[in-house]
C-alpha cells in the first residue's frame, strides 16, 4: 500500500490530484482540508496500470499510525515555501522513520509548492532537517523530489518513483497484475 502523508496544508491533495491527471488546476483551484482519507487512482505512464494512493490528512497525524499495516511506500510532502513549518514537518517525519512497522518502507520526500519557493529556501529546509545525516542513518531508502501541484513540476518523477523499475519488471515478466501488485506492494493494481 502507498500512503501520502505530511503536515496539514503542505499540498498533498493538490499534488495527488495533479498526479491523478485532474484537469484545470490553476491559481483559482482550491482544495479542502482532508479530515480523513482521500483515495487517488494513479496511472502508470503508459496507462496500463493503476495504483491507489491513500492520502491521510495532516490533521490526522496523531492517528496516522493506525494505517501503517502493509504499507510499503510513503510519499511524504512538505511545504518548501514555508520554513516555519519545517521543524514540525521534521518531527512528524522522524516519528515515521522510527516506527517499527515502517523500517523497510521506501520514502519519497517531496519538497512541495516549489512554485512559491526558491533554491535557497529548499536548501535551508533540507539543512533544518539535517537531511544529509538523516539519509545516512535511517534504514529506509529516501528519494527527494522537488514538485508543485500547481505547476506540475516533478509530477513525472513522482509517477516514475511510484511505478519504479522493480514494479514494472514484475509486471513485464509475469504479465500478471496481481503478482505485480504484490511486488509493487501496491494496494491495488489492475491491467487495462
Ligand atoms: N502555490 C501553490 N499552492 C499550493 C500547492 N499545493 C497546494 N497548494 C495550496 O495550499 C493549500 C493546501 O493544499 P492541500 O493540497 O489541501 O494541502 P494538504 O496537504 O492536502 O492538507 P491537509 O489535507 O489538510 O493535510 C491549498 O490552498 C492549495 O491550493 C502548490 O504546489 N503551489
Ligand atoms: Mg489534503
Amino acid at each position: 500500500m502507498c500512503l501520502c502523508l505530511g503536515p496539514a496544508k503542505s499540498g498533498k491533495t493538490l499534488l495527488m490530484k495533479r498526479l491523478q491527471g485532474d484537469e484545470k488546476i490553476d491559481d483559482a483551484s482550491h482544495t479542502v482540508p482532508t479530515n480523513g482519507i482521500n483515495l487517488f487512482t494513479i496511472k502508470s505512464d503508459d496507462g496500463h496500470f493503476d495504483i491507489i494512493v491513500r492520502e491521510i490528512g495532516g490533521s490526522m497525524a496523531p492517528i496516522w499510525h493506525h494505517y501503517f499495516d502493509r504499507v510499503h511506500k510513503i510519499i511524504y510532502v512538505v511545504d518548501a515555501s514555508n520554513l516555519c513549518q519545517i521543524s514540525a514537518a521534521g518531527v512528524l517525519l522522524y516519528s515515521l522513520l522510527v516506527e517499527p512497522k515502517l523500517q523497510h518502507v521506501k520514502i519519497c520526500f517531496v519538497l512541495g509548492k516549489m512554485d512559491l519557493s526558491y533554491r535557497q529556501m529548499r536548501n535551508e529546509a533540507l539543512l533544518m532537517l539535517h537531511f544529509n545525516r538523516l539519509i545516512r542513518e535511517v534504514s529506509q531508502k529516501i528519494t527527494v523530489i522537488e514538485a508543485s501541484g500547481m505547476t506540475g513540476q516533478g509530477i513525472e518523477l513522482l509517477r516514475n518513483w511510484i511505478f519504479d523499475p522493480e514494479t514494472l519488471k514484475a509486471v513485464g515478466s509475469t504479465g500478471n497484475a496481481a503478482a505485480a501488485a504484490a511486488a509493487a506492494n501496491a494496494v491495488f493494481t489492475t491491467k487495462k
